[in-house]
């Protein structure tokens, strides 16, 4: 069975990743709209690497770590005998990290950067600061976060169309399907008759869509619901 998985920040609020919602709409005290679109970057660049370098140093502190959830999925995935996508919107690497293969980070990744003068993407753990180097083209002060924001086109657009045509199962996970294009790919497998189901804390923006929902933490609600999938 062709098999689509989409995780947001919910699959990682218990590893201690902070959510975008739940916390009164504030992200780390900031607007989205500040941090997180093309003009904050364009008009204050030093308030968003600082958000950016905040957040890189949190995923590297020992307390984050992958969780039951994230496990469960890479282990099913290595047992799976058909095709099987991850799809996140999460930009931590906590789903690497716990073993997933084929997974689409489709709005970028916390741990790499990408230069502004030769377009080169390339993991970065350290703060950004204008005296960072691009290891490719070796020019100073032209790095930016490997993060799509709004406004941004996501990436892997065209594979996750093409895996979204012949998907039989799409399961989504830990996220608030508010965010487009993400919150509609499950319509987009409902219409091509895959099962759909929701795992998540509370009922989603896109909840009433679903053919099933099972609600409650995902690091109990995805080891459990995956076990019972096993070939
Ligand atoms: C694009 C990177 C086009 C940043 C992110 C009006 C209507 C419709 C769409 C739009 C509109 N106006 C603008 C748009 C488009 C816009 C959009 O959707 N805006 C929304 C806000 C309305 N989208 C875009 O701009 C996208 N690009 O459309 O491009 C285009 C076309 C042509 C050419 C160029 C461009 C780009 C969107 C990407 C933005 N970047 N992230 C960063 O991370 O720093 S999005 C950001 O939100 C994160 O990636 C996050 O993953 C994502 C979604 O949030 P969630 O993951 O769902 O997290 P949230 O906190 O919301 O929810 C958590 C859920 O988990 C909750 O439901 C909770 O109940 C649950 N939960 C909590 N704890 C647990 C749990 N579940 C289980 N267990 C638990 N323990």
């Amino acid at each position: 069975m062709n098999i689509v998985v989409l995780t947001g920040a919910g699959i990682s609020a218990e590893s201690g990743l902070k959510t975008f919602r739940d916390n009164g709409g504030l992200w780390e005290g900031h607007r989205m709209e500040d941090v997180a679109t093309p003009e904050a970057f364009a008009a204050n660049p030093e308030l968003v690497q600082n958000f950016y370098n905040l957040r890189r140093q949190q995923l590297r502190s020992d307390e984050v770590k992958c969780n039951a959830a994230h496990i469960a999925l890479a282990e099913f995935e290595a047992q799976h005998k058909g095709r099987f996508t991850l799809i996140t919107q999460n930009v931590d690497d906590l789903h690497q990290r716990a073993g997933s293969n084929n997974l689409l980070a489709m709005h970028g990744e916390l741990r790499k950067v990408r230069c502004l003068n030769c377009d080169a993407v390339m993991p970065y753990d350290e703060a950004i600061t204008p005296q960072s180097q691009c290891t490719q083209c070796l020019q100073l002060d032209c790095l930016r976060p490997h993060i799509v924001w709004f406004g941004e086109m996501p990436l892997y657009m065209d594979v996750i169309e093409r895996v979204l045509q012949s998907c039989e199962l799409f399961v989504s996970i830990g996220t608030s399907s508010v965010v487009y294009p993400a919150a509609g790919f499950q319509q987009l497998a409902q219409h091509r008759g895959a099962h759909t189901v929701e795992l998540n804390l509370a009922p989603s923006e896109t909840a009433s869509r679903f053919d099933e929902a099972i609600y409650g933490n995902a690091s109990t609600l995805v080891p459990e619901y995956f076990s019972g999938l096993l070939d």
